[in-house]
């Protein structure tokens, strides 16, 4: 049982800036010893990305959008190439066009659920497909998760569908790529301030009645999501997967 992660190979989706959540699982594992690959989507974010990825010595940038199969095959085949085998793959992605976030969930257009669910949910089947290729010695599948995958969370909307979707994807995932050894587990984090969260109108008033309402009367840290992506990472969660795993204060257990 071990958090030490040295001699293994890890590719991390979703680094936009120094706060998304994919950067802070990079820096845990790079800690761990963790040799890194960290992707980000496309140009407009290339500088910010390649600036923070290129400040973890060892760490390797690469640009994959995963909504366009050649870029993802591009990605595996280089890391083929150049580490022979991966161990750890963090999936921290998701996008539904703004409008889906605003307008009511009964008027959610058919584009809309189709780029949410493409870019949300297919993407993890796609990138698990090439990285279990290159599992050799089994390894350790990990995307993020929402509450509002469970409960109704008024705006998330098509989201919360995506994600019910992707929590799913985990199980059938976790089913088939269990006989390689290779493990798939989602993270349920609670709301935290990131590129992704900031223009949603009441995220200020949902953190604090997130803070108010759950057992540890606060919001989460997003060292706290780092660290539990760094455990799911490790052998220390050998008998994991499948798994949705709550780092959100406590917040879904309750009732009232
Ligand atoms: P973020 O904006 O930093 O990260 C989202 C990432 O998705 C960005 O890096 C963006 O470039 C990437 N992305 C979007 N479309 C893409 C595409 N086509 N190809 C490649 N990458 C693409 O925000 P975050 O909060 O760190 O979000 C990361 C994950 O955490 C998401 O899955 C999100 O749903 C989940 N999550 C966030 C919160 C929160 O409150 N911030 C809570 C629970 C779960
Ligand atoms: O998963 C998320 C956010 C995902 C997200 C965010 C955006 C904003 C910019 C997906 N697509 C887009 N598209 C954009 O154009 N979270 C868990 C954070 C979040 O988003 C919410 C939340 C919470 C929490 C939206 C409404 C209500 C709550």
């Amino acid at each position: 049982m071990s958090s030490n992660l040295e001699g293994r190979v890890a590719v991390v989706f979703g680094v936009a800036n120094k706060r998304s959540i994919a950067w802070t699982i990079a820096q845990g594992l790079h800690a761990a010893g963790a040799e890194l690959v960290i992707t980000y989507q496309n140009e407009r974010l290339e500088q910010e990305a390649k600036d923070l990825i290129l400040s973890l010595p060892g760490a390797q940038d690469f640009m994959c959008d995963v909504s366009k199969d050649e870029e993802i095959d591009r990605l595996f085949a280089e890391l083929k190439q150049r580490y022979g085998k991966l161990h750890v793959l963090v999936h921290s992605v998701a996008f539904a066009p703004a409008d889906e976030l605003k307008r009511d969930f009964v008027n959610t257009t058919r584009e809309g659920f189709r780029i949410a669910h493409d870019v949300s949910v297919y993407s993890l089947i796609a990138v698990a497909r090439g990285a279990a290729a290159l599992m050799e010695d089994g390894g350790s599948i990990i995307t993020m998760t929402y509450y509002g995958a469970e409960k109704v969370v008024p705006h998330y909307n098509v989201m919360g569908v995506a994600k019910a979707a992707l929590e799913c994807t985990v199980r059938y995932l976790a089913y088939e790529l269990g006989k390689r050894k290779i493990r798939v587990n989602a993270i349920s984090a609670g709301p935290i301030k990131t590129l992704a969260a900031r223009g949603i109108a009441g995220f200020g008033d949902m953190q604090k009645s997130h803070a108010e309402r759950s057992p540890l009367q606060r919001n989460v840290d997003v060292n706290e999501v780092g660290a539990t992506g760094v455990f799911l990472a490790s052998d220390a969660s050998s008998g994991i997967t499948g798994e949705t795993v709550h780092v959100d204060c406590g917040y879904n257990i309750m009732g009232f």
